[in-house]
């Protein structure tokens, strides 16, 4: 696949007199100079983005040395690959795929159904029921089937619930009810019967009200024979209000318990002005710790490649490469713990 859209690529460059420019959907070239990555006991993946990957070759080059999973970070949610009602465009979700598979990593499919990145046609039309559920339906399944046997994991529905542990009032959950929930999975697993389908959320890491809304709804679609397989607690977080290792375990025990896989997917520990890595590098190696000792958790993945991407700030300094790509402390955290 990759050489057929480079040639095409190159072809097209050359026809124009120059050369191949680096454009939407072109294949991202792997780096010359990647170290191979480390053998670890689960795998360690990484949010990467198309954008950085294309332009910034310590970025590229620290992925594909350090880590063994991928997650596209915003290339595969529905505005993007779904903008339009009768268009798909899936060019940007494929150079990473092919990049990350062309780089052996495991690639995690981010996200199905979501509220947020949503294109107009879908957030800000008067849906009857029964329209709205054969868009959903036929967006999922085209969607998983065009990753399928390429993409390991899905997570089909991200952010169901407020922190009160209510479910969101979103256009889904506003028109379909809260069986919207149990259609994506079903049509997920009709695309694609491979991929582990994960419920995503945020903020679930410490006990309340949102954990245990969270545990009562993976329990209640296994109960219905949805095929749920696991649960992903997103972990985004900061130096001081991290969950230490213990927590975090209690955690994942509550949703292996029901049979389910747990996996770690946006891990991010940001610092405030001036804090020392030793703190970060502490919470980052309690979640992995936490990981490696359950053996549903399945594995973990930070929320960006280097500082000088993170979607929350490079002044929060919060994943475990510095902005240039250099190894901080927490880097050698994480792999320690796996
Ligand atoms: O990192 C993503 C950022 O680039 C996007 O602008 C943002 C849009 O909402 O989404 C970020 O990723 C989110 C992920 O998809 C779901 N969980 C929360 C993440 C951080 O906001």
């Amino acid at each position: 696949m990759v050489p057929l859209r480079l040639a095409a690529a190159v072809g097209l460059g050359l026809l124009l007199g120059g050369c191949a420019a680096e454009d939407e959907g072109d294949p991202i070239l792997p780096p010359k100079d990647a170290a191979a990555p480390p053998r670890l006991a689960r795998p360690l993946g990484a949010a990467v983005s198309a954008r950085p990957a294309r332009e910034d070759r310590d970025y590229l080059r620290a992925f594909a040395s350090n880590f063994t999973s991928m997650t596209p970070e915003n290339e595969m949610k529905w505005a993007i690959v779904h903008p339009d009602r009768d268009r798909y465009a899936f060019g940007e979700a494929d150079a990473l795929v092919d990049l990350g598979r062309g780089l052996g990593k495991r690639v995690r499919g981010h996200t199905l159904v979501w509220d947020l990145q949503l294109p107009k046609w879908v957030s800000e039309r008067d849906w009857e029921a029964p329209e709205l559920r054969r868009v959903l339906v036929d967006h999922v399944k085209t969607v998983a089937s065009h990753f399928r046997g390429r993409v390991a994991q899905w997570d089909v529905v991200n952010e169901p619930f407020l922190p009160s542990g209510r479910l969101k009032k979103n256009v889904f959950s506003r028109v379909l009810g809260p069986g919207y929930i149990a259609l994506a999975f079903r049509a997920a697993r009709s695309a694609d019967p491979r991929a582990k389908l994960f419920l995503n959320e945020n903020y679930s890491e410490h006990p309340g009200p949102k954990q245990d809304a969270l545990v009562r709804l993976a329990a209640s679609l296994r109960r219905r024979g949805v095929p749920l397989d696991g649960v992903g607690l997103q972990s985004h977080t900061t130096a001081e209000s991290a969950p230490g290792a213990a927590r975090l375990a209690r955690t994942m025990r509550r949703f292996a318990r029901l049979g389910l896989d747990v996996e770690i997917t946006e891990l991010d520990v940001a610092l405030a002005r001036g804090a020392s890595l030793g703190p970060q590098a502490r919470a980052y190696g309690a979640a992995a710790r936490a990981c490696a000792a359950e053996p549903r958790c399945t594995g973990l993945t930070v929320w960006g490649v280097t500082d000088r991407w993170s979607w929350i700030g490079a002044d929060k300094r919060p994943l475990p490469l510095d902005g240039r790509g250099r190894p901080k402390p927490a880097l050698g955290a994480l792999k320690d713990a796996f």
